[in-house]
């Protein structure tokens, strides 16, 4: 027997974001981002609060003072069962929801109390390849460059058949100048980094071999829960690039700045994790609405076995959603 969590609550959870991405979806392209995310957060504390667990959100939408609900520090669940962290996006990707475009996500990862890294709202610079590969390939202090020879080589192909994915902002200008002199080939996205880092992990289904550059510090711990799961590597650093935002990472029990994070250090013990497709990705179909049934694809992980497993679901008593 693997000790941790019950296992149950794995096949618990993707009802979890099944519900908030079917509720997503139905917003879909509406140019709404606001919206779709907020019916997103209604459909997931709805479900989770069903789960017999005593959970605290240490990932959420926000501080208390601005997020109503699933905001940090939020008890769910019915509160008879283990205590567990709780890491949550409704609606990873609203801009994308909005603009239907791929690889919205609804996520969820689930630790043990005390697990998981209670990061503050700023950015985190990340890198991340997926399983296979000895420890010291990447390195998120060396040039891009170098990190991208370095995994090509450990690949055994040329620098030229490695594809890095990076989101497309004004910030990442000089890194994709450097990706693009390996002769890399880079895929831009708009939003969704947990998506893109863990696209690292499958690159024969979804292209994408290693993941660079700084997003979301919240998606940083999603996406180390889930690599914690299927294998693979990552390293984060928080930016915290003014006194204000030292101090508010030290309330939160950061007291080393600069540290680097692999992702068993952002995601520890025993972990569950779970995403479901909201719009169409390289991994996840989005939410199928049809005449008599709604179809969903979830991929559901645990650390302690490593089983990826990946659930099509037809639901069929549609005034549930
Ligand atoms: C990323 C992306 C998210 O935030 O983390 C990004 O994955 C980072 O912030 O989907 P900026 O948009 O400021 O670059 C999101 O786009 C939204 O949470």
């Amino acid at each position: 027997m693997v000790a941790g969590l019950d296992r149950i609550l794995t096949m618990e959870l993707v009802r979890v974001t099944e519900r908030a991405a079917v509720a997503a979806a139905r917003l879909r392209g509406r140019g709404d981002e606001k919206a779709a995310d907020q019916v997103a957060v209604d459909a997931m504390r709805q479900e989770l609060n069903r789960l017999a667990i005593k959970g605290t959100v240490v990932i959420g939408e926000g501080e208390r003072d601005e997020a109503p609900m699933l905001y940090i520090g939020e008890e769910v669940g019915t509160g008879k069962g283990p205590a567990v962290d709780i890491a949550l996006d409704p609606l990873e990707g609203t801009t994308i929801c909005a603009k239907n475009l791929p690889n919205a996500l609804a996520v969820i990862a689930i630790a043990e109390k005390g697990s998981l890294l209670f990061a503050p709202d700023v950015y985190m610079d990340k890198i991340a390849i997926g399983p296979g590969y000895a420890d010291g390939v990447i390195d998120i202090d060396a040039a891009p460059a170098d990190n991208i020879a370095s995994l090509a080589k450990a690949k055994g192909v040329a620098v030229s058949d490695i594809t890095a994915c990076i989101l497309d902002r004004p910030r990442h200008a000089k890194l994709i100048d450097a990706v693009r002199a390996t002769g890399a080939a880079i895929r831009l996205i708009g939003d969704g980094d947990v998506a893109g880092v863990i696209h690292t992990t499958d690159p024969e289904e979804t292209g994408i071999d290693i993941y660079l550059g700084t997003g979301g510090a919240p998606e940083g711990v999603l996406a180390a829960a889930a690599l914690r799961c299927t294998g693979g590597q990552m390293q984060g650093r928080l930016i915290l690039e003014t006194p204000e935002k030292v101090a508010r990472a030290a309330k939160m029990g950061i007291s080393d700045p600069k540290r680097v994070y692999q992702a068993k250090d952002m995601a520890r013990g025993d972990v569950l994790f779970a995403a479901t497709g909201v719009t169409d990705g390289n991994m996840l179909d989005g939410v199928k609405f049809g005449r008599t049934f709604i179809t969903t694809h979830t991929i559901v992980l645990r650390s302690s076995s490593r089983t990826v497993r990946e659930i099509k679901a037809r639901h069929q008593d549609l005034e549930k959603f």
